[in-house]
């Protein structure tokens, strides 16, 4: 069994910061569940566009206000207790009006410190290589 808390995570390299985000990665792919779990920080006031196309991803909001929007689609506001998963890869922005802190699971799972490129997605790290930023 593997247990972790975020102290254990925070100033790690499991820590993991982008332009607008910080994600505390729970569990990453060497640890062998076929997902990865991370607990992330989305700074108050900011605006990210995303599309994970190699990734699927369920967000679970448990603290503070936004929205999400996809392209073409309607904006749904997000607050504690809402999920949503983009089943479909789809393009989206999320815009935080408060922090907002959610945790994201990402099937295959992330390997380490990926961030964003510049069309919004993670790479797909190959087995058996280092993750590295983007
Ligand atoms: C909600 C979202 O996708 N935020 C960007 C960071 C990412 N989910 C991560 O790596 O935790």
């Amino acid at each position: 069994m593997i247990v972790r808390s975020l102290a254990d995570i925070e100033g790690t390299d499991r820590d993991v910061a982008g332009a607008t985000w910080q994600s505390r990665r729970l569990l990453l792919r060497g640890d062998g569940m076929g997902f990865s779990m991370h607990d992330t920080l989305i700074h108050a006031g900011t605006r990210t566009e995303m599309e994970y196309r190699n990734h699927l991803e369920a967000v679970y909001c448990i603290e503070g206000r936004g929205s999400v929007t996809t392209m073409g689609g309607d904006t749904v506001a997000i607050g504690p207790g809402t999920l949503y998963a983009l089943d479909r890869h789809d393009r989206h922005v999320l815009t935080a009006k408060e922090t907002m802190r959610m945790i994201c699971v990402f099937n295959p799972p992330v390997s380490g410190t990926e961030t964003h490129d510049e069309s919004g997605c993670y790479p797909l790290v190959p087995p058996g290589e280092e993750s590295s930023h983007a």
